[in-house]
């Protein structure tokens, strides 16, 4: 397995032979069957047409998908809708408007339950406070926000008046802030005097406060009270209950073209400089809905749906705002960190609301690893039915840690892989449809057509490793790189002729499975060897001790780049030199010799985005003895310092 094969792009280092059936009352009573597959494949354009026709259009398309100037898709040509309508409006028509559309739990323990009838009222009286300060169809909002419903509310006000919104993770700095206010030209930054974090007030005004004398654009600041803080009061600034419960609550959605502007987003930069993509609203709309109904099997009068995502990720853009809301789903929202008051904050939340579908990421699951089993074995989880992973490949054993320990051995496990810039979810299981295989994202959805390509660009045989492309264009694809089309033609477009270049190294399995294998830029040259992080990484942790890991490639004299490994230990351990050496020797079993790291160092905590990827450039910077490059989207600086002083600490473990 490990002499060098000509023409490798990516080496296939890890089996995996567990499989898990859908359950038979689930697979029969499924939204989706596997008969999809077979009619997207026959006609893909006919079948998103169909999916299109889940929304309301004031004005039908007469074409469903404009190509003829790749890679500028236009879909659904000439077809007018009001996005927030689709998400509110309808359904109160439907006779609906009792319907909770969101729990909200706050961190300390307040909650407000918001039904689709009150939702509405509070985004029409938001539309109608908006157009009073002059913001107008076209214009840019900028949303700086913690987890509260004003925060959806927002974004659909602006949907619902043409503005374009821009959300920026509440908690980045002044640097990320005015950086994309400026990039977008916002007029107006909605925002809250802080959100509740960990347990205490965490502000937000202050960095607005910083922010807006360096944006120009900026004419006001619609400012939530949540935390009640002290905060300072600008010329620019007014309250959001001033404003809004003033507001008239009448409001008349006017409809919009399909490729209106819906809102621009900022790539997590876990590999480079921040690109803002832009995403339109008849083809957004239609696979956001079509993908919550499809891969979660959502059933609006029976299931409770929660995203612990952040709005300020595409995540809670797509799946807590848009597609559950779409869909007249009725969803939990929750202010706060996992881990507050207590470790079982998620468990119990899920026993209180009897939430059925849970979708998280990978980050948090081996988190909850690493806290211990004996934590959710102490709630009634018996009411959740399917559980969805996003935003890293899932090893293997967090997979089945997830099934096992919050599924109960019999909820499907939907491992879903998209991007900012697909705007929905891509490739993923269907629950009711396929077996899956622990840390595969399997297929291609129906409608969507993803390969594993080599550096010719050619299709990989099962068993082989390469690129993950998309061969045709889709829906609730980005549009193009805000204010920069040369940039989107050259970091999606140019790598292959005719396919969307995804930037993730994956393999197809002996049975033809998918597998991610992490961003292209982290993978590492060992002695001639394409090596994934991701297959190091999960060999990590399925050693019993280990909870959690990052690999790296450092240069080094003889292999070209060596793998630096750090580990975080189930129960916060330290570790010593024997278990660096077994863990050295498992990867080494489990891969083979080419994969073992050169040097382990355990680590408390990893550097990690808000969203809750790894960074692993920071890492080999670390790894390499060189200053640390941009860390505006880290989540917690200081656990970049401790990192360092370790490693300088450490030696060189080769063998
Ligand atoms: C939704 C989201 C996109 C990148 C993507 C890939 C990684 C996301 C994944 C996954 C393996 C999955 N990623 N889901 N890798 N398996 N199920 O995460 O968007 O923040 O733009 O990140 O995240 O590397 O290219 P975004």
């Amino acid at each position: 397995m490990n002499e060098t094969r000509p023409q490798e792009t990516l080496a296939n280092l890890l089996s995996e032979t567990r499989q898990f059936e859908p359950p038979a009352d689930l697979a029969a009573a499924a939204n989706v069957k596997a008969d999809a597959y077979d009619e997207a494949k026959a006609d893909r354009l006919a079948f998103w047409a169909k999916q299109a026709g889940r929304l309301d259009w004031d004005t039908p398309w007469d074409r469903v998908l404009d190509w003829d100037n790749p890679p500028f898709a236009k879909w659904f040509v000439g077809g007018k809708l009001n996005v927030a309508h689709n998400c509110l409006d309808r359904h109160v028509e439907a006779g609906n408007g009792d319907r909770v559309a969101i729990h909200w739990e706050g961190e300390p323990g307040d909650t407000r339950t918001i039904t689709y009838a009150q939702m509405l009222t509070q985004v029409k009286k938001a539309a109608n406070a908006l157009t009073e300060l002059g913001v107008r169809a076209g214009d840019r909002v900028a949303i700086y926000m913690p987890m509260i419903p004003e925060t959806a509310m927002a974004m659909l006000a602006c949907a619902r008046i043409g503005a374009t919104h821009s959300v920026v993770f509440g908690g980045f700095s002044v640097d990320a802030l005015s950086g994309r206010i400026n990039d977008a030209q916002a007029k107006v930054v909605i925002t809250a005097d802080g959100g509740y974090r960990r347990g205490k007030p965490n502000a937000l005004k202050p960095t607005v406060d910083d922010s807006v004398p360096l944006c120009p654009s900026v004419e006001k600041v619609i400012v939530v009270r949540r935390t009640g803080q002290d905060i300072a009061w600008g010329d620019k600034d007014v309250w959001w209950h001033d404003v809004v419960d003033a507001a008239d609550k009448e409001h008349e959605a006017q409809p919009f073209d399909a490729e209106h502007p819906l809102y621009i987003l900022y790539t997590s930069g876990t590999t480079a400089k921040p690109k803002g993509i832009l995403h339109t609203s008849g083809g957004y709309l239609t696979q956001v809905a079509y993908t919550h109904q499809a891969v979660f099997d959502l059933k609006p009068e029976s299931d409770v749906f929660w995203c612990g995502a952040d709005i300020g990720w595409v995540t809670g853009h797509s799946y807590i705002v848009y597609g559950p809301l779409a869909n007249g789903a009725t969803q939990l929202m929750y202010e706060g960190t996992p881990d507050t008051p207590h470790k079982g904050r998620y468990w119990e939340l899920i026993d209180k609301y009897k939430v059925t579908i849970l979708y998280t990421a990978p980050t948090a699951i081996r988190t909850f690893m690493r806290w211990g089993d004996d934590i959710p074995a102490k709630f009634d989880l018996s009411s959740l039915r399917i559980l969805g992973s996003v935003g890293e490949p899932i090893n293997p054993e967090a997979w089945m840690w997830y099934r096992e320990h919050i599924g109960h051995n019999k909820t499907p496990v939907v491992d879903t892989w998209w991007q900012t810039e697909t705007g929905a979810i891509m490739v993923s299981p269907l629950p009711g449809v396929t077996s899956t295989t622990p840390g595969s994202a399997q297929h291609g959805l129906p409608g969507i057509d993803a390969d594993v390509v080599d550096d010719q660009g050619n299709s990989v045989p099962n068993g082989g490793g390469g690129y993950l492309v998309l061969r045709e264009p889709w829906p609730s694809m980005l549009r193009t790189v805000w204010g920069d089309d040369q940039r989107y033609i050259d970091t999606y477009w140019s790598r292959f002729a005719g396919m969307y270049f995804a930037g993730d190294g994956a393999k197809r399995d002996d049975d033809g499975n998918i597998w991610l294998l992490g961003r292209v830029d982290d993978v590492m040259l060992v002695s001639g060897h394409n090596i994934s992080t991701t297959e190091v990484e999960s060999a990590l942790v399925s050693h019993p001790a280990v909870a959690e890991a990052a690999v790296v490639g450092a240069t080094d004299p003889v292999t070209g780049q060596a793998i630096v490994a750090f580990p975080i230990l189930r129960g916060g351990a330290e570790g010593d030199e024997n278990l660096l050496a077994e863990l050295r020797e498992h990867v080494g079993k489990t891969l083979g010799a080419i994969a073992k790291p050169r040097q382990i160092m355990v680590v408390p905590e990893l550097p990690k985005t808000r969203s809750g990827k790894i960074m692993r450039r920071l890492l080999r910077d670390v790894a390499e003895n060189r200053s640390l490059g941009d860390v505006t989207t880290l989540q917690d600086s200081a656990v970049m310092q401790l990192i360092s002083e370790g490693m300088a600490n450490t030696k060189n473990q080769d063998d």
